[in-house]
């Protein structure tokens, strides 16, 4: 005998088409420095954007004073901002590629995974490096925010969403009013290629 039909399975998901952007400017714009440090490593391996992970010294909550001024920032911002993906310049301060670059970056949680235990911060800059910079130190310059994170139901739809939020990330940061902070002094001297 059949039973009864099975609860249909909940769609709580969004679909990439449905996506909502906006510019949003922060004022004042975080100015961010952080080591780079090891993710889930499927940034570039299962979606096919790298992601640098900044460094949060979450450990370091209750004891702020011990740290540095740029760890400190790093700590508020992270325990501060709303969960979701920011335009932004960024700049590998010390490597051999000191270029300052547009940049797309996911603030949260990525509720699409239900591995990721902390707030991470992790921008895809949107430039082809020739290696790697884990342990470098990353600059940031955060101008405006341009959605929530969101649940996807497929990884390609995350995909698609992720590459509309570089096209996007990059048509704003055109925009004379973001464009000039890419001149900023808080970025290190010697831009360019060693
Ligand atoms: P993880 O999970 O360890 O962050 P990813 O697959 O996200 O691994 O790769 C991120 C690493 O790739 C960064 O830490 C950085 O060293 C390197 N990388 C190379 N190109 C880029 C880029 N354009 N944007 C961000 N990271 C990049
Ligand atoms: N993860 C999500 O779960 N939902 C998102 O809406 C989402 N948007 C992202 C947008 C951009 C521009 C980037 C670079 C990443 C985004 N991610 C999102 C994070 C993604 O899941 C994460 O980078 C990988 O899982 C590797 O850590
Ligand atoms: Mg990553």
């Amino acid at each position: 005998m059949a039973g009864p039909d099975p609860e249909p399975t909940e769609k709580v998901g969004l679909s990439s088409p449905m996506v909502p952007r906006i510019r949003k400017v922060l004022e004042p714009m975080p100015r961010l420095r952080a080591t780079v440090v090891h993710g889930f490593g499927r940034g570039s391996k299962l979606l096919g954007f790298p992601t640098a992970n900044m460094e949060v010294r979450w450990e370091k909550e209750g004891e702020k004073e011990s740290l540095k001024p740029e760890e400190q920032a790093m700590l508020e911002f992270a325990r501060d901002c709303e969960p979701g993906i920011y335009f932004a310049w960024a700049q590998v301060a010390n490597g051999p590629d000191r270029g300052i670059y547009k940049t797309a970056m996911s603030v949260g949680w990525n509720p699409t995974f239900t591995d990721v235990k902390a707030k991470t911060i992790e921008p895809w800059i949107l430039h082809d490096y020739e290696t790697d910079f884990y342990g470098s130190e990353l600059r940031l310059m955060i101008c405006g925010f341009v959605r929530p994170e969101a649940k996807f139901d497929k990884f390609e739809d995350l995909i698609v969403a992720i590459r509309e939020d570089g096209d996007f990330c990059k048509e704003a940061l055109d925009e004379p009013s973001f464009a000039d902070f890419k001149a900023d002094s808080f970025f290190a001297a010697g831009e360019g290629k060693l």
